[in-house]
């Protein structure tokens, strides 16, 4: 370390032992990020460009020490000199660019694509503000901006700059670079392009600015408010000055690597993460066409250069703008989106449904990308499935060829050998150092099923990952919570689908038990992470349930010693880190059909906690692969679903009259207990929408999921099954490793 001695004496003149902590973070930053640059960047004549709207890296000190293979050493250098890894952790803000699952998708595939070796980059948005920040006041969510950058940080300014045309005005981007290193690997580069100004001023209460001032708004906030006109306006603004930035930067590299742009699509690959970024195919037809090359041969380009992914099923996620929007803010687009919609008419005379402009005018960005890109897939086994059966079948018929499947992935590095060092030494100790490069060796686990001594040293692990967590958990609420509980664990956005409320459902029930005297042998903490969209009434109103039942079952002396509800503030990666290695109950119990694919549900299982899930995304794949004495499976099937919202004949109200115990449990939301602590408009509002429409049925899995959880905790009563159940839940997590993913990638779309 004494090169890093070096770097903190020329910086400040001092010893380790005689600095800040903030200086020794600053110095350990700069050391870092020198020691990642000598390493240089993988390169190759075909690029791969991951398009994203969102990167959730997380923060990235200690990953990149784990990549750069010299964590322990730093540690212990710490150590000796009075500081901890830990403490300068915690003054590392964590990079605020993504809602959840897509964009931490995104930064564990830079990850991997990094560790592999091959060409790739990153190509987003610096958001100066980030989502939002979530506060609790009243029990209610509360947004004040996240400004996460400082004056010290990963990014590196460089002289890249672009002009970006809007109707009546300019923009000038200017990129900012952030390194991904690899794990024992060279690193990628991350581009985030910016305006130079952003004027972070203009922000007045909470997240409010005006969403007018385009020239000062521009790259604030990630996905502001798209609740009213003004804020789907921003939002093509926004994804215009993504990819016409990127269209430009990625012609300018290909044809210094001796591109001639006929040959682009032997240069590059773009892959268009969800629609977000999708007008980067008639902005390329655009920038072509202003090097010289016709509409058709341009178009030819492009659409061997670009592949789309897939996020989402539900009808009101997918993007649709209004012509009218287009001609207001790019109106250069239009002709060539006009154009391109014609061609796929007079291709396609009698599929309508496939049109990229329909009747009312609306550009369906995935219909474009379809037609005009070369590959498209999605995200999990069943979510591909439903896709070519049913969202997209008349594009399935068309183009069978361009559909494939590549279920999701997560970084280990992050989700296993940073989170929880114990557990990674643990494996280590039994079975080598292998499970780092090649995840599938953590099938060797299995060798350890029946010895009493390994499960008793896992269940110890876990016992103190509980531990920890507490401590974070206390210094986040306030709350104290039993290490010795169950920790059942919901961490994921807020959205209806994701059915968070049935288990505030199940936590009522729970509760009613213990006050009609049924009092549980062992305690159960229920713990929450999620932020809710801003402007998503019902999701708040969700959180404000929570928040309630926190404040009702922690409150409640009966009632605490046998169940708490934990709901932690500002849900991110950083505390995702913290929960996870703690978990014993995943919950995954999306409404089957709704959720793609879920992460998290993998980062849970590679952490030992047994998912208790509906037949849903990756969950059917997790079921495969630990079998079913190794998982908690309820509820409807996604085909049942599918039938009954074809049939659109469900009524809550069928369930209600006939099943008093579901009655009372909802009821209750509206009863003295929950209105003497919370809102009325909030908790009627929510009781009305379950009762009147359960948009995402909630009742028909209910008695369901009462069982099959009841029968969680149960087992989780014989702790030498439980035991076996996370150890196989270990060693089978080693399919959703991302490296998996981007092979897949690589070898079936990218071809570097
Ligand atoms: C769209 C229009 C207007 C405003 C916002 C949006 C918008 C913003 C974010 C639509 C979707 C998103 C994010 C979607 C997302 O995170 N999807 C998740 O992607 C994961 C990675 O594939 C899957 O595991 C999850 O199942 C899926 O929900």
């Amino acid at each position: 370390m004494k090169d890093f001695q070096q770097v903190l004496f020329d910086r400040y003149a001092k010893t380790c032992r005689q600095c800040t902590g903030e200086e020794v973070y600053r110095a350990l930053l700069a050391y870092t990020k020198e020691r990642l640059a000598g390493r240089g960047y993988q390169d190759g004549k075909r690029k791969l460009y991951y398009l994203s709207a969102e990167f959730l890296t997380g923060k990235l000190l200690s990953n990149n020490l784990i990549n750069l293979g010299i964590y322990d050493q730093v540690s212990a250098f710490l150590a000796e000199n009075g500081k901890s890894l830990a403490e300068l952790e915690a003054l590392e803000p964590e990079p605020s660019l993504g809602n959840g699952g897509l964009g931490r998708l995104a930064a564990c595939f830079l990850d991997s694509i990094a560790t592999l070796g091959l060409p790739g980059e990153g190509i987003g948005l610096n958001y100066h503000l980030g989502l939002f920040h979530q506060a609790f006041q009243n029990r209610l969510q509360r947004e004040t901006p996240d400004p996460w950058l400082t004056e010290e940080g990963w990014l590196t300014a460089s002289d890249v700059s672009y002009e970006v045309p809007y109707r009546g005005f300019t923009l000038r981007s200017v990129l900012y670079d952030m390194d991904i290193s690899g794990y024992e690997n060279k690193s990628i580069r991350l581009h985030l392009f910016d305006t130079q100004i952003a004027d972070e001023s203009i922000v007045g209460d909470g997240i409010s600015f005006d969403k007018n001032d385009l020239l000062h708004n521009l790259t604030l906030f990630l996905y502001p408010d798209d609740s009213d006109d003004a804020g789907r306006r921003l939002r093509v603004y926004q994804q215009y000055f993504l990819v016409s930035s990127a269209a430009q930067y990625i012609l300018d590299q290909a044809v210094q690597r001796g591109s001639k742009l006929h040959d682009l699509a032997d240069y590059a690959v773009i892959q268009i993460n969800d629609t977000h970024p999708s007008m980067v195919i008639p902005e390329l037809i655009r920038l072509l066409g202003l090097r010289g090359i016709g509409f058709e041969e341009a178009s030819a380009i492009v659409s061997r250069m670009c592949a789309y992914t897939n996020h989402t099923i539900l009808a009101e996620a997918l993007e649709k703008w209004p012509l009218s929007y287009l001609e207001e803010a790019v109106p250069q687009l239009v002709p060539i989106i006009r154009r391109l919609d014609a061609g796929i008419r007079s291709r396609y005379p009698e599929e309508e449904s496939t049109w990229i402009i329909d009747g009312d005018g609306l550009v369906h960005m995935a219909h474009m990308d379809i037609h005009c890109g070369f590959s498209v897939n999605g995200v999990a086994a069943l979510h591909t499935e439903i896709l070519k059966t049913s969202e997209l079948r008349d594009f399935y018929r068309l183009y069978p060829e361009k559909f494939s499947n590549k279920t999701n992935g997560i970084t280990f590095r992050r989700w296993l050998l940073h989170c929880n060092r114990p557990l990674s030494s643990w494996i280590t100790s039994r079975i080598g150092q292998g499970f780092k490069r090649d995840a599938g060796e953590l099938e060797k686990l299995l060798a350890f099923r029946n010895d009493p001594a390994a499960l008793e040293e896992l269940l110890e692990i876990k016992a103190a990952a509980k531990r920890d967590c507490a401590a974070f958990v206390l210094d986040n609420t306030g709350v104290e919570i039993d290490p010795d509980s169950v920790f059942d664990i919901q961490i994921k956005r807020l959205h209806e689908y994701k059915r968070q409320q049935l288990n505030a459902l199940y936590i009522i029930r729970r509760y009613l038990e213990i006050k009609a005297g049924k009092r549980p042998e062992r305690p159960v903490t229920f713990l929450f992470g999620a932020k809710a969209a801003p402007a998503y009434v019902i999701a708040k109103d969700i959180v404000h349930l929570l928040l309630c039942l926190q404040e009702l079952t922690c409150g409640d002396p009966d009632v605490s010693p046998y169940l708490r509800v934990v709901m932690v503030e500002n849900y991110n990666v950083t505390a995702a880190e913290k929960l996870i290695p703690a978990c014993d109950i995943s919950e995954q119990i999306s409404l089957a059909s709704k959720e793609a694919s879920g992460t998290g549900n993998m980062k849970l299982m590679l952490n030992g906690a047994v998912t208790l899930g509906t037949m849903d995304g990756a969950n059917v794949e997790i079921r495969e692969l630990v079998g079913e004495e190794n998982i908690y499976i309820f509820g409807q099937s996604s085909q049942a679903v599918i039938d009954r919202y074809a049939a659109e004949d469900y009524d809550p109200q069928e369930i209600l009259e006939e099943d008093g115990e579901v009655r009372s449990c909802v009821d209750f939301i509206v009863g003295p207990e929950l209105l003497a602590l919370g809102c009325k408009e909030n908790l009627t509002r929510l009781h009305r929408e379950l009762t009147g429409r359960d948009y995402f049925m909630t009742l028909p899995d209910f008695q369901d999921y009462v069982k099959t959880k009841d029968r969680a905790l149960a087992g989780y009563e014989d702790r030498t099954a439980w035991a076996k159940k996370m150890l196989t839940n270990i060693a089978k997590a080693g399919y959703f490793s991302s490296d998996r993913t981007i092979r897949q990638y690589n070898e079936d779309i990218w071809h570097l």
